[in-house]
């Protein structure tokens, strides 16, 4: 299956890496806008040089305790990237945005993919996704990111996880969204606790059986650093662990910060899931 995204198609019969592009102020501290543009551009070639698939553009933090970013703000932040990077790369180009306002001024300067972590639950993201013409990742998340990790409850993570991502699904059908155009994601770490995390990484299978293409995002997140007692640089080799793990089972898309290790990986995934007996005489 071919997933395209605004003329730049994603080859999803095996799975692919988006790299993550932070255009929050706090990833580049030092320099003005122009340093942290520049700066943001190179990391994205970068991603795409060591296999990203797939680059995602976020200017707002989801991160406990980040404060709110104005309309405004976002934009001035992500659509200069946005738009750079839509004439530049090969790759299509993810916005990470709840904001309905941002979705559309995105796609209108060249993104091909939208990426919202409220599922499109805030005003006017229906409309604005529906309007957009492009695939729309629509992510479980309890609570809000302020206060989503304080006490995570669930009767059955899996289930509820599950129903309310098939009721978005249902929902965005309705407003007109092409079922070509919705991949699904657990939401690692919104509004989960460590076991909540393993739960659904372990019922993967049972997402990937919708047939819907699956999302997901572990890269770095403190389930890892948990399972490791590991700070946030040393993630990396368990981020590539749990990316191997969601690919094995059929998980197509895969958000993460270290591109080339991850896809180093996931090519010896599709390596051995795509051989048929056939092909023994080839080796
Ligand atoms: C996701 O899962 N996550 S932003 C905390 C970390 C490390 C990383 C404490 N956007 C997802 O990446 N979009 C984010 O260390 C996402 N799926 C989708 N679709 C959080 C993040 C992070 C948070």
């Amino acid at each position: 299956m071919i997933l395209d995204c605004a003329g730049k198609c994603v080859d999803l019969s095996r799975p692919q890496v988006m790299g993550i592009l932070n255009v929050t102020p706090d990833s580049f501290s030092d320099g003005g806008c122009y340093q942290r543009t520049q700066a943001a551009l190179q990391h994205a070639h970068q991603m795409v040089a060591d296999g990203a698939a797939i680059i995602d553009v976020g200017g707002e933090s989801t991160r406990p305790g980040a404060p709110a970013v104005s309309v405004a703000e976002e934009l001035d932040r992500v659509l200069p990237v946005v738009e750079a990077l839509s004439r530049e790369l090969p790759v299509p180009i993810s916005i990470d945005t709840s904001k309905a306002a941002v979705m559309r001024e995105a796609v209108k300067v060249g993104a091909g993919f939208i990426n919202d972590v409220a599922a499109l639950q805030h005003t006017g993201a229906l409309a604005a996704a529906a309007a957009g013409l492009v695939p729309v990742s629509l992510m479980h998340m309890q609570g809000e990111p302020r206060t989503m990790q304080s006490a995570p409850h669930y009767d059955d993570v899996v289930r509820e996880v599950y129903d309310y991502l098939l009721q978005r699904v249902a929902i965005c059908r309705l407003k007109g969204i092409k079922q070509e155009h919705l991949i699904i994601d657990p939401g690692f770490g919104f509004g989960k606790s460590l076991a909540h995390n393993l739960a659904l990484l372990k019922a993967l299978p049972k997402f990937v059986a919708t047939g819907l293409p699956v999302l997901v995002g572990i890269s770095r997140k403190s389930m890892i650093g948990t399972l490791l007692n590991a700070e946030l640089g040393d993630r990396v080799i368990g981020s590539v662990a749990a990316a191997v793990l969601a690919a094995n089972v059929g998980v197509k898309l895969i958000r993460v910060h270290d591109v080339k290790e991850t896809v180093e990986a996931l090519k010896i995934v599709s390596a051995v899931n795509s051989y048929r007996e056939c092909e023994k005489e080839e080796l």
